[in-house]
């Protein structure tokens, strides 16, 4: 699209927004007909159309958080239009030219990535929602706030919080608009750019209300915490960011079917229907209902015979899931396509099939790293539609993030996500934050799956487990039965990423990929998992654990990313009931040349990468259980405990 074009659009959104000023004014009046306490005006849509629940809660929300103007989102072009005209009005989005309707936002760097430290879980039962650590011992697995202390902090935050502000009211969809898989929530936020990115992950707008009738959904209510009143006028907002640090809180009250979040406007914090509701009290949902709300991404994979399997894949944060997602197999005749890079809800049918939808609609995914050398097909899904947060910008009007280097053009300049004009490697900082990302349409995936929105899900042939382990861990395992894949899951580690607030680089247990998503009890959580292979109708999948980030003397052993699909035809043949692996103590390991390496042009030492030094397991032995004993205690699960003795059992007699 050309510049003259986008004039012209601006324009005409400009006529648009004040042809709806106009509305809303005689809305406004009519709508202080039926409550004559309103002081706010209905700027889009009608309050009148909503089902009564729904109403209910905008009204209840809009007497607390007092916004000077309330908007219900349609979902359509047109306010489409209006809320991008509005964010590049108020300076928080830029045109990206290069692209077709591409914006960069830049946010307060304060407020950059998930905060762990303030999301919590209030329930009545403490331990319905933590498990019983040790004495002494800080819990790791979820924060639980009680109910009174909730309401306190709560009560001290969202009156007035909206003033000066639009209320808008979001209803959405997580999974297909009427898929029996799918649910429904309802956000209200008082910041245009997370409808904005609300419109790209989730399916948003009329049809969602049009199903919902006078049905269940989850509440979420979220405010950037800013005010603008006479007194907040003098404080400066950096970056047109509106947002509160200092008093953000990420709240779940399950037992409401509420999530409500104050002070972050960025990602897993704002974006309610991610982390929050499919994740936390997806997972909730999910153990009542008998099927699971999972951190993983959903992949076909199809060989060269022709014949397609589905797997799913839990990596923590910023470990691979988009990159293996949206995967371009350097093995010959293999063929990947995208599901989903972030979240699975699965259940077994009823004939036992293990099936699973992407809840989300968009993927919001790590910037930095992608590249037309590692994910050609992230870069091509980028390319329009997307919005990017915190990545630097070029004087032709694209983007620039680490690991684009290749395809920076010649004779441009660059300024970083902190506003640094010609920014340059050699200045010692990034020039895109490491949690920077891209919000873009699952859609625009040139690798899409065909039945990515299928109503009933894809069948799941296996489920894969992973994390950044620079040692000891090797390259691929598989679990002896079911049993001991909920153990693996139990068992997972990896490095620390930027994309919560933790600093450097230790390794973390993260157990299912969920430590910071587990929205009640760990332990209940796995009783839940291990409670499948009590049900003989359940086909349970075969369970795998990768680890693409083992270190050498010179870096990475493996070279990664394409290379990947060499772990996935070994996983497809066993899936397939191939001969190809051998007991080892930690789980199956391929037999030796099982894995494809044909046409690989690194050299790979698969001796380092299958090496299990028996040292470094017996720590991990050790520690596991001190992590299990401090952290489940009696809620763990004796099966996973007798694992544990297992392994330790194997690693001493074995290795
Ligand atoms: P979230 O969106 O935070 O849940 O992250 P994610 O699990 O989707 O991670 P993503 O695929 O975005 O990858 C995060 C980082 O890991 C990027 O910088 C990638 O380049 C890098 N990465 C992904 N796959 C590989 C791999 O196979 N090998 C190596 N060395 N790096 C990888
Ligand atoms: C993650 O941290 O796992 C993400 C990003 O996918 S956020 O949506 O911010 O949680
Ligand atoms: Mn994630």
């Amino acid at each position: 699209m050309g510049v003259d074009n986008k004039t012209t659009l601006l324009q005409s959104t400009e006529m648009f927004a004040s042809h709806y000023l106009k509305e809303a004014a005689s809305s406004a009046k009519y709508a202080s007909k039926i409550d004559p306490q309103r002081r706010y005006d209905i700027l889009y849509g009608n309050i009148n159309r909503l089902p009564s629940r729904v109403r209910y809660f905008v009204e209840e929300n809009a007497k607390v958080c007092q916004p000077d103007a309330v908007h219900i989102c349609d979902g359509s072009e047109k306010e489409r239009e209006l809320l991008y005209y509005i964010l590049q009005r108020d300076g928080t989005i830029r045109p990206l030219p290069k692209y077709e309707n591409c914006w960069l936002a830049n946010t307060d760097p304060a407020d950059v990535a998930r905060v762990e430290s303030r999301t919590f879980i209030s329930t009545h039962e403490k331990y319905d929602t933590v498990p019983h650590t040790k004495e002494g011992v800080k819990g790791t697995l979820a924060n639980w706030m009680s109910p009174e202390d909730m309401e306190t902090a709560l009560d001290a935050r969202f009156p007035g919080c909206m003033k000066g502000r639009t209320m808008y009211v979001i209803p959405f969809s997580m999974g297909p608009v009427g898929s029996p898989l799918s649910k429904i929530g309802i956000q209200l936020t008082d910041s245009a750019y997370v409808v904005a990115s609300m419109g790209v992950m989730t399916r948003m707008g009329s049809k969602v209300i049009d199903t919902l009738k006078d049905g269940e959904f989850i509440k979420c209510l979220h405010s950037v915490g800013r005010p603008i009143t006479s007194a907040s006028s003098a404080e400066v907002v950096k970056n047109s960011w509106p947002c509160n640090p200092k008093e953000t809180i990420v709240a779940h009250l399950p037992e409401r079917n509420e999530i409500c979040s104050f002070g972050s406007g960025y990602g897993g914090n704002s974006l309610l229907g991610k982390k929050c509701f499919a994740l936390r009290i997806g997972s909730i949902l999910a153990r009542r209902e008998g099927w699971f709300a999972e951190h993983m991404l959903i992949m076909g994979v199809e060989n060269p015979k022709g014949e397609k399997k589905y797997f799913a894949a839990a990596f923590p944060s910023a470990c691979g899931k988009t990159n293996l997602a949206m995967m371009e197999p350097t093995l010959p005749g293999y063929k990947v396509t995208c599901v989903g890079d972030d979240i699975a809800w699965m259940r077994f049918d009823k004939n036992g099939q293990l099936r699973a939808i992407n809840p989300e609609a968009g993927f919001f995914g790590v910037a930095p790293g992608t590249s037309m050398k590692t994910n050609p097909n992230a870069m091509r899904t980028i390319e329009k539609n997307t919005i990017f947060t915190n990545v630097a910008s070029t004087s032709d009007g694209g983007v620039y993030w680490e690991g684009m280097e290749e395809e920076l053009p010649d004779n441009v300049s660059t300024t970083s996500w902190l506003g640094v004009h010609d920014w340059h490697k050699s200045m010692g900082k990034p020039a895109a934050h490491p949690n920077s990302r891209f919000c873009t349409p699952a859609s625009q995936c040139p690798i899409i799956d065909d039945q990515w929105e299928s109503p009933e899900g894809v069948p799941i042939e296996g489920i894969i487990f992973g994390g950044r382990r620079p040692e000891g861990v090797p390259l691929i395992y598989e679990a002896f039965d079911w049993q001991h894949g909920v153990f693996l899951g139990a068992a997972l580690k990896s490095e620390a990423t930027a994309a919560a607030e933790h600093k450097g680089k230790v390794v973390m247990h993260d157990p299912f990929a969920m430590r910071p998503f587990f929205g009640y009890n760990f332990g209940h959580y796995l009783d839940h998992w291990l409670s499948f292979q009590e049900n003989p109708k359940c086909k349970l999948p075969k369970v795998f654990h990768v680890n693409w980030f083992r270190k050498g003397s010179s870096g990475f052993l493996w070279p990664g990313f394409g290379e990947n699909s060499r772990v996935l035809d070994w996983i497809f043949r066993r899936v397939n009931g191939e001969d190809c692996a051998v007991k080892s103590a930690v789980g199956y390991i391929p037999k030796e040349g099982s894995i494809d390496l044909s046409g690989l042009k690194e050299d790979v030492n698969m001796n380092e990468l299958f090496n299990l030094p028996k040292d470094f397991w017996q720590m991990e032995v050790k520690e596991l259980g001190k992590y299990f004993e401090e952290q489940v205690g009696e809620d763990l699960p004796p099966k996973i405990q007798q694992e544990l003795k297992k392994l330790e059992q194997r690693v001493n007699t074995e290795l």
